[in-house]
Formats: structure tokens, sequence, C-alpha cells
């Protein structure tokens, strides 16, 4: 989201992209920036796809002279079970609490999940596979392959109930081929995030056929 995003990067001077493109925004939005690096910020492509990531990053750290004992890894901190009302936070806090070590976590929450990684960083250790946005519905295959592909590991799937709605067969391959995959879906029985993106592009209130999604 560019209102988030601008002010995360707003101080940075320097970029360094290891397999990425440089921070844009996902839509042209009027009067917003599309280029989300603040002026004056320098961006080095380090690394593309095709490259060793790995060696570059280990080359870069020899150079600064950084050591294995600079690096600060996440302290695992015991998380409460939430109570009280089922808010996103308190959504995020039992996610936090439920994941199982060595889990894959398959994120299509779209924004039930937006406050997901705070509370997740201090949980056991987990993967996290994301889309990058632009797609619907990648959620379910992708846990599905995950499952398949790592049948000693939990996957588990958060998807919203717009999202799943595009790959709901994959629920059946699961079932069919027995597959460990657990999958939680935010019925919250509208697609949200136009609601969100209507109101960042169209700040004026949005006439009756826009606002049925
Ligand atoms: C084929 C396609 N159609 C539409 C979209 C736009 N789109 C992205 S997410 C989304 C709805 C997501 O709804 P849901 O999964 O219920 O999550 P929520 O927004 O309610 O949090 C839509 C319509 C898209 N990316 N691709």
């Amino acid at each position: 989201m560019i209102e988030l995003a601008l002010p995360i990067l707003k101080d940075f001077k320097n970029i360094v992209l290891v397999e990425a493109n440089d921070p844009v925004a996902f839509f042209a939005y009027p009067n917003k920036p599309s280029m989300l690096k603040p002026d004056g910020c320098e961006v080095h492509r380090m690394t593309t796809g095709a490259e060793n990531s790995v060696a570059a990053l280990e080359a870069l750290a020899g150079a600064l002279g950084a050591k294995p004992a600079d690096a600060q890894p996440q302290k695992m901190v015991d998380i409460a079970k939430p109570t009280g009302a089922l808010t996103h936070a308190a959504i995020a806090q039992a996610i936090a609490m439920a994941i199982p070590e060595n889990a894959i976590m398959v994120d299509e929450s779209v924004t039930t999940g937006r406050a997901f990684f705070p509370p997740t960083a201090a949980a056991n250790p987990h993967d996290w596979l994301q889309n990058m946005g632009g797609s619907i519905g990648f959620s379910t295959p992708v846990a599905t392959g995950a499952a398949v592909a790592c049948p000693d590991r939990k996957v588990i799937c958060m998807v919203g109930d717009g999202s799943a709605m595009y790959t709901l067969q994959s629920l059946w391959t699961q079932a069919r081929e027995g597959l460990n995959v657990v999958t939680i879906v935010f019925a919250n029985r509208i697609y949200q995030i136009l609601r969100g993106e209507l109101t960042a592009s169209a700040p004026a209130s949005p006439g009756s056929a826009r606002s049925t999604c």
C-alpha cells in the first residue's frame, strides 16, 4: 500500500536490489508518486534472478566487514491467546500462536492480513509464500503444490473468501490426495480491497453502481 510504503522508505539514501526491481506503486493513483523511493535515493541493482545472490551477498558482507555475530536473530516470545472481539489483530495473534515449527504459510489473506507480519515474526520458524499482487486465487493451488512437495511439513493457507472462489477445485485435490493443508477462509463477504482502491483513486463518495462490489 502506497500510504504505508512512502513513510517507510522516506529516509532511505540507498536501496540495494537483490533479484528485485525498483519499488513502484502497484497502481497509478492521481496526485501520488509511482516511484516509492524518495528523491535523491540511489538504487543499486546487485543481482538479477539469473545470478548468484548468495555469493553476491557474501561478497557484500565481506566488503563491509560484517560478521555472523552482527546479525540479530528474531527473538521468540510467548504469544498470548487473543481474547475479546474477532478483530484483524486478534486473528493475527491467533495465527502467530498456532504456527507449528517449520510450517509453510501461504498468504492470500488480502485486507484481513495487513497486520500479520509483526505478530507472526515472533512465532515458530516458518516459511511464508506470498504473491506480489495482481493475481487472484493463487493461494489454494500453491498450498496444494507446497504440500505435495513437502509432505512432512504443515501447510497453512490463509485466503479471503473472494480469492478462494477462483480456485476452489484445489480443496478437492487436497482432500483426494490427503494433503496436510489447513485452509483458513476470511469470510468478510466482500471484495474489501476494491473499496480501498476506490477510495485511494477517487476519494469522492462512490455512486451506488461502484459500491456493489
Ligand atoms: C482475475 C482478477 N480479477 C480481479 C482482480 C482484482 N482483485 C484483487 S484482490 C480482489 C478481491 C479479493 O477479495 P477477498 O479475497 O475476499 O479479500 P478482501 O479484499 O475482502 O480482503 C480482487 C477482485 C484480480 N487481481 N484478478
